[in-house]
C-alpha cells in the first residue's frame, strides 16, 4: 500500500463518517420538527378547548347567580319553569342553553338540569328540588 493510497482511504472513510452523521443530525431534525409541530397543534388545541369549557362553565356559573337572584325563583323555587325561563331570556350573548323542560306540567323543571353549550364544549347547572344548593358541573348533564 502506498502513503497515497492511505491518505486517500482515510480520507474517504471521514467523509463516509460525516455523510452519516449528516444523514442522522438532518433525520433527527426533522423529527424535532414535528414533533415541535404536534406540541404546537395541540397546545392551541388544548387552548381552544380550555377557551370553550371556560366559556360554557362561566355561562353557567352566571347562570346559577342570576337564577339565585331571580323572584319568580325566590317565590316558587329555584326549579320554576317561569324564573328558569326567564333566567335564560336575561343571559347576555345569547348562549346555547337547554334542557328546561317541564314534561309533567307541573310549572317546575323535571330534573333540575339545565345545560350550556358553548363551542361544542358543555356545562350543566343541577338545581336542587328543595332548597338552594346549586350546583355546576363541567361537560354534559
Ligand atoms: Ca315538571
Amino acid at each position: 500500500m502506498s502513503r497515497n493510497h492511505v491518505r486517500r482511504s482515510k480520507l474517504l472513510s471521514m467523509l463516509a463518517l460525516l455523510g452519516v452523521v449528516a444523514i442522522l443530525v438532518a433525520g433527527c431534525s426533522e423529527e424535532t420538527k414535528d414533533k415541535a409541530g404536534d406540541v404546537g397543534k395541540s397546545l392551541e388545541e388544548d387552548a381552544k378547548d380550555n377557551v370553550g369549557k371556560g366559556a360554557a362553565l362561566l355561562v353557567a356559573e352566571t347562570f346559577r347567580t342570576s337564577l339565585k337572584t331571580n323572584q319568580a325563583a325566590m317565590e316558587e323555587g329555584l326549579r320554576s319553569m317561569a324564573a328558569l325561563e326567564e333566567v335564560r331570556q336575561d343571559m347576555p350573548g345569547d348562549p346555547d342553553i337547554s334542557e328546561i323542560k317541564d314534561d309533567n306540567g307541573d310549572g317546575l323543571d323535571d330534573d333540575g338540569k339545565v345545560l350550556i353549550k358553548s363551542s361544542d364544549k358543555m356545562a350543566c347547572v343541577i338545581v336542587p328540588e328543595t332548597g338552594d344548593d346549586t350546583e355546576v358541573k363541567e361537560g354534559a348533564c
